[in-house]
């Protein structure tokens, strides 16, 4: 498939179609990508980004995000903020810095609140009885995050830019501070528009030490072809960890080369991403995973409802 752009999950589908009206009224690729991600990051329906994220722990929610420019390879990311209403907007706003593009915690929010991005309480009703109900059951021993995964992430192409952006809460109940990989540079996204854009979704621990997204771009500029660089990489990368001795996690990609090319893979049973096609229209894909052979299918209504996550 051929897009303009392409994003993690079904949640993403609304964004994806008002990041194609941005582009289609002559916005930027970095207005779509934002307004994309921003339409995930404002719904309280999906846990696991912005508004309606589930907590930390401490029943707080903290928030991740990174945005990267490929034509500058401008960087941005914060990590571990809270109550910012918006995180790929700061994230996009560093991306412009020489410095000091990559920040955390309270100078993240210090540095958001100096230039003017919104605030407010992104712990809703929903959220807090999930915390509740988990809390209940957890032994601060056995502590392990929630390993399923819904990340957004965007990539997008208008001429010969290509960009990507990244937002998220984390892993639910994680411990307070717990840092994935969606705001660390080529692990949960990379763009150069020389090159292309990969991203990932799923247990950060686990892409960090692939830094997958980094390794998805590095194949294409060998020239692997976008499905066979996603592929590759996923399967090159479970194959080393599972040498180690270690089990991973989920773990998810999406990629586009500079010819418009889309690839994904996965380690789960199905993973459903969005592409905006070059003639305009809003498809959902699904990488489907069968034993470790990977195909691309356009999922139909029954499929789309017997899916369960976001
Ligand atoms: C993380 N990759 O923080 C993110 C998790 C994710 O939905 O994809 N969450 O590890």
């Amino acid at each position: 498939m051929r897009g303009y752009m392409v994003a993690t999950w079904k949640m993403a589908w609304d964004g994806v179609k008002k990041g194609q009206e941005v582009l289609r009224a002559g916005g930027s690729v970095h207005q779509a990508i934002i307004e994309a991600v921003k339409m995930v990051e404002d719904d309280p329906e999906y846990h696991s980004v912005g508004y309606g994220g589930l907590p930390n722990y401490n029943g707080e929610v903290e928030l991740d995000a990174a945005y990267m420019d490929g034509d500058t390879l401008g960087y941005g990311g914060i990590m571990g903020v809270k109550n910012l209403k918006n995180p790929i907007e700061v994230a996009f706003d560093l991306c412009h810095y020489k410095r000091n593009c990559l920040l955390a915690a309270a100078g993240a929010e210090e540095y958001a609140r100096k230039k003017g991005y919104a605030f407010c309480d992104m712990l809703t009703e929903e959220a807090y009885l999930r915390y509740s109900r988990q809390t209940k059951q957890m032994d601060m021993e056995k502590l392990e995050a929630y390993g399923g995964h819904d990340t957004v992430c965007v990539i997008g192409k208008s001429g010969d830019t290509m960009a990507c952006g990244v937002s998220t809460s984390g892993l639910f109940m994680k411990l307070p501070g717990r840092v994935g990989d969606s705001p660390v540079i080529g692990s949960g996204c990379y763009a150069d528009s020389e090159v292309g854009a990969a991203a990932a979704t799923g247990v950060g621990e686990d892409i960090m030490k692939g830094c997958l997204s980094f390794s998805v771009v590095e194949k294409l500029r060998q020239g692997v072809p976008v499905q066979q660089a996603c592929e590759t990489a996923l399967r090159e990368h479970m194959e080393r960890l599972g040498r180690s001795g270690h089990r991973p996690g989920s773990i998810s990609l999406i990629a586009m080369d500079r010819e418009h090319n889309i690839g994904a893979a996965t380690n789960k049973k199905a993973f459903p991403f969005v592409v905006g096609d070059l003639e305009r229209n809003t498809v959902l894909y699904a990488a489907v995973n069968e034993g470790g052979k990977m195909s691309v299918i356009c999922p139909d209504e029954a499929w789309i409802q017997a899916y369960q996550g976001d």
